[in-house]
């Protein structure tokens, strides 16, 4: 079924009809659009290596998973913003502060976008930030490790989805709210129906340091009621300028899915945030008393730390004239994507049947000789659609929402609901080919697509319905990913993989910019735990009250201690576990029996904590969860409680 795109508003709800009922008639052709030597070029030979690693959001898991490409083979599930047993991620005393937040521990949240560290506009493999999108928060991950790093909680925000998009140089990362909320604070208590003059919109700009990646919540902009959905950094000739779809113009509170889609043009906000950084530096903005948690992992303590915040400094856009505007994009526009020169940016209206290209060069201009529409949006001066416009790609296909690049002036366009990826030109504004997706793709990743210079070859969809593409496994399927070939003229598609929750961004980068710089080991002598143990002839208990401390060792293949008595009930008991083995991927896990803080699992020169508290008398057996020797079995141990 290949849906030919028409105009008017009443086939684009015929089209979505038609893409709900997916699950009544397989497509045809679905098979015969694979390419016919798809298996040779997605096959990556046992011990042998993919091109590119590929960073995954898992959406509502709270993950983020790492693929290898062409294969789609699973790497790793980072945990992020959600609990994790399998590696005590949010359960061990050392990782439970990374999921602390301004209104106490809150283990899960929806992480949307990913984006990569970036040195003049291209990936340097430094770090992954990611954002979540309930209690709104910006991670930054390791990329030497492969762990999350850093946790800084959002201020005056509610839903952080337009983020974490970065500038040039990771000068900052962006992270703007998608529900406009009053600010934060006492002010906060106003009835919802007062929406137009309270609830406000803020945009925050976070530093990132460039040799440690510490986050700072450096200024954030407030502006008038709006919903910013996505943003991307300008780069090349539009470097120092920011980019954010706006919808919700019609500042609706109430039955948004209606009232929020009346006006027939919502906006691009563009900000000069070289300026903004001016007039925060020269002291131009208000401090204002927050609550927000910064959480670090320290990597030689092995431990993690967070700390409550209390104040940010706020410019609001409309004090000054030359800091932000407004562009008029059609229906409710979801990406806002930049080119890889910078010149253009990219609306997607996902209620639109068409594609607006807006010219950074004829923004300026506008900009320069006020071209600006009579009436300001809540202060904030309108550009005319036709004096930024660079043009308009017609009849592209039905509810666009991302646009990605490749190395030769192509765009790449995803199509929900008539459900395909779409290439054009970004000069000529031509169509060139579409292809169609299983079903209903949200993003779509261009290698390096938001980059200066995309590697092009990859492109991925992450589709939001599989329906009939993989085995049934009962009410709930898996979502999917597409790997099309983008080399030649036609994209091609060939492999489907099941992905971690629900993808939506990703980014790839070729495995010669990370494998070798990845950590092997963690150095033992280097380790700062607190309470580490160096080698089994310290290992011990130790009490002070009611706090029990085993210092245990691990390695192949004995816990030690293994025998301990003594524990009484009302103990607190601490496993801190150092595995002592110096060997590359030799982890070792400990569980005991009735522990309610899951599993650990130790890196080699690591220390990880479990606390336990006994809740009967008796024998209470413990062991290694992760298979490490012929001897696995036999690494094991007793606990005895006594009473009081
Ligand atoms: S998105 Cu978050 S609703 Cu198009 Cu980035 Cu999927
Ligand atoms: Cu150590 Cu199994």
């Amino acid at each position: 079924m290949k849906l030919k795109p028409k105009e008017g508003l009443l086939w684009m709800l015929a089209a979505a009809a038609v893409s709900l009922s997916f699950s009544a008639c397989k497509p045809k052709g679905a098979g015969s659009a694979v390419s016919g030597n798809a298996a040779q070029r997605t096959y990556i030979p046992p011990g042998q290596y993919d091109e590119f690693y590929t960073f995954t959001s898992g959406g509502f898991s709270g993950q983020m998973s790492v693929y290898g490409l062409p294969s789609g083979r699973l790497f790793r599930v980072i945990p992020v913003f959600s609990v994790d047993p399998e590696k005590a991620w949010g359960f061990s005393e050392e990782t439970k502060p990374m999921l602390e937040t301004s209104h106490g521990f809150v283990p899960w949240d929806d992480l949307h976008h990913i984006e990569s560290s970036f040195t003049d506009g291209m990936p340097d493999g430094k770090w992954m930030f990611a954002n979540s999108n309930n209690t709104p928060r910006l991670a930054r991950i390791d990329l030497q490790t492969f762990r999350t790093a850093e946790i800084i909680e959002i201020p005056n925000t509610g839903g952080n989805h337009c983020s974490p998009f970065t500038t040039e140089n990771s000068e900052y990362v962006i992270a703007a709210t998608r529900f406009s909320v009053p600010p934060d604070g006492p002010g906060g208590d106003v009835p919802i129906s007062s929406y137009k003059e309270n609830f406000k919109g803020h945009i925050s700009f976070v530093s990132v340091d460039k040799e440690t990646g510490e986050f700072n919540i450096a200024f954030q902009l407030k502006t008038p009621g709006l919903n910013f959905d996505l943003s991307s950094a300008g780069k090349g000739v539009s470097n120092g300028w920011l980019f954010i779809s706006c919808y919700n113009s019609e500042q609706a509170h109430t039955l948004q899915e209606v009232n929020a889609s009346q006006n027939d043009k919502d906006f691009i906000m563009a900000i000069n945030w070289k300026k903004a950084e001016e007039y925060f530096k020269a002291g131009k903005g208000v401090k204002q008393a927050v609550r927000y948690a910064h959480n670090k992992y320290d990597e030689h303590t092995h431990t993690a730390t967070s700390q409550i915040k209390t104040e940010v400094t706020v410019l609001d856009i409309t004090d000054f004239d030359d800091l932000a505007y407004l562009i008029p994009c059609p229906k409710s526009p979801h990406g806002a994507d930049v080119n890889p020169t910078g010149e253009y940016i990219v609306g997607s209206g996902k209620l639109a049947a068409l594609i607006p290209v807006f010219s950074f060069e004829k923004l300026q201009n506008a900009i320069a000789n006020k071209e600006f529409e009579g009436e300001r949006y809540g202060g904030v001066p309108v550009v005319k659609y036709e004096s930024a416009l660079h043009g308009e790609v017609q009849k592209p296909g039905l509810g666009p929402l991302h646009t990605e690049f490749d190395e030769k002036g192509n765009a790449y366009t995803s199509f929900f609901v008539s459900s395909e990826v779409v290439k054009w030109n970004v000069k000529t504004l031509e169509v060139l080919d579409r292809q169609p997706t299983y079903y209903s793709v949200g993003h779509l990743m261009v290698a390096g697509g938001n980059s200066k210079k995309p590697y092009g070859k990859y492109l991925v969809a992450y589709n939001k319905i599989t329906k009939d593409r993989f085995l049934p496994t009962g009410p709930e399927l898996c979502h999917s990913a597409q790997l099309f070939d983008i080399s030649g003229d036609k994209m091609e598609l060939l492999l489907d993989f099941p992905t971690i929750g629900e993808p939506h961004y990703a980014q790839s980068l070729p495995a010669d910019i990370l494998k070798d710089k990845s950590l092997k080991i963690y150095d033992i002598n280097a380790n700062a735990h607190p309470h580490k143990t160096n080698g089994e002839a310290e290992a011990r208990i130790e009490r002070e009250g009611n706090i029990v401390r085993v210092y245990m060792t691990t390695i192949r293949s004995h816990l030690t201690p293994d025998v301990i008595e003594g524990i009484r009930m009302g103990d607190e008991v601490y496993f801190h576990v150092t595995n002592i083995e110096q060997d590359w991927d030799m982890p070792h896990g400990f569980a005991i029996k009735g522990a309610k803080n899951a599993e650990l699992l130790i890196m080699p020169g690591e220390t990880q904590t479990i606390k336990w508290e006994p809740d009967r008398v008796g024998i209470f057996p413990f062991y290694c969860t992760d298979f490490c020797s012929a001897l696995h079995q036999e690494m094991s141990g007793y606990v005895r409680v006594s009473p009081k």
